[in-house]
């Protein structure tokens, strides 16, 4: 997968040398490339910002180094003169995916991660200030797949910390990255028997630390016991935590075991058939 990110702070990306990005890089599993927006500006101040139309405060960033930045690193690629294959790769090349990490963009889920690390081709413009100058998204959503992400309901100074967060949720998804290809089976929010539930507690060795020890079933060598167990603690974090995750879930999907722990927390069933919280329900 090749991974492009356009931004005016390229030393704020160096994290993605290090750890499991880093070793996908060294592994060419990963061609990152880090570009400087100010490589593309032609005053003397490498200006890549101006004052909003329409007044307010603070800086908007100004099209012109966004479009010769995207057109240097995108070339034609992907561009689609053919009205029937939106975002087709005009000449057969890989299309990009632009992402464009803002906290007015769509949440970034595992779902939207798996997608993009099915793609071949991703292209990040992390911008700092009030944001890039609309023009630039609809020009490029024309002939491209453009895709504005939000990494959460907080407000970051700059898009950077956001891509290498995406980066890290999409590099690990990558085929020979983990070095188990187990490893993001159980994972929060991941398909599977766990799907859409968070994890429960882990342990390790030693057995007893600091006059705490493990929990009996975890040593019992009884793997169904093991799962069943895991699964309710799964099911008692996402709870307490997470009880939208539990609203939202679909009861016919749950095992009886499943039902029993969630009617213990006080979750039941209703005619609408989605779970809702029993009056005066006990929290974990
Ligand atoms: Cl993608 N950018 C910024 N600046 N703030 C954010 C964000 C992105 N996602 C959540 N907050």
């Amino acid at each position: 997968m090749r991974l492009d990110v356009i931004t005016i702070f390229p030393e704020y990306l160096e994290p993605l040398n290090v750890s499991l990005v880093g070793k996908a890089r060294e592994r060419g599993l990963l061609d990152v490339r880090v570009h400087d927006l100010r490589n593309w500006t032609h005053d003397r101040h490498h200006t890549v910002d101006d004052t909003p139309y329409g007044g307010g405060p603070g800086m908007v960033m100004k099209p012109e180094p966004w479009g010769e930045a995207l057109d240097a690193v995108i070339g034609g690629a992907g561009a689609d003169g053919d009205a029937d294959t939106p975002h087709g790769a005009v000449d057969g090349g890989p299309a990009p995916v632009i992402v464009v990490p803002t906290p007015s963009g769509v949440p970034f889920t595992q779902e939207a991660a798996a997608e993009l690390a099915a793609r071949p081709w991703l292209v990040f413009t992390p911008a700092r200030y009030e944001g890039i100058d609309r023009r630039v998204i609809e020009d490029y959503s024309d002939r491209h797949e453009v895709r504005e992400v939000s990494v959460g309901d907080y407000v970051l100074a700059g898009g950077e910390a956001p891509v290498l967060v995406m980066v890290e949720a999409i590099a690990r998804l990558l085929p020979g990255v983990l070095g188990n290809a187990e490893s993001h089976r159980d994972d929060s929010f991941a398909d599977g028997s766990m799907a859409g539930l968070l994890e429960g507690p882990v342990y390790t060795k030693p057995p007893a630390w600091r006059g705490r020890t493990v929990p009996d079933v975890l040593v019992s060598g009884h793997h169904g016991r093991i799962a069943r167990w895991r699964r309710d603690e799964a099911l008692r974090r996402t709870s307490a935590h997470r009880p939208d995750l539990i609203e939202h879930a679909v009861p016919q999907e749950m095992d009886r075991a499943d039902l029993l722990t969630l009617a213990e927390l006080g979750w039941v069933a209703g005619s609408d058939g989605r779970f809702g919280r029993t009056p005066g329900a006990v929290e974990e």
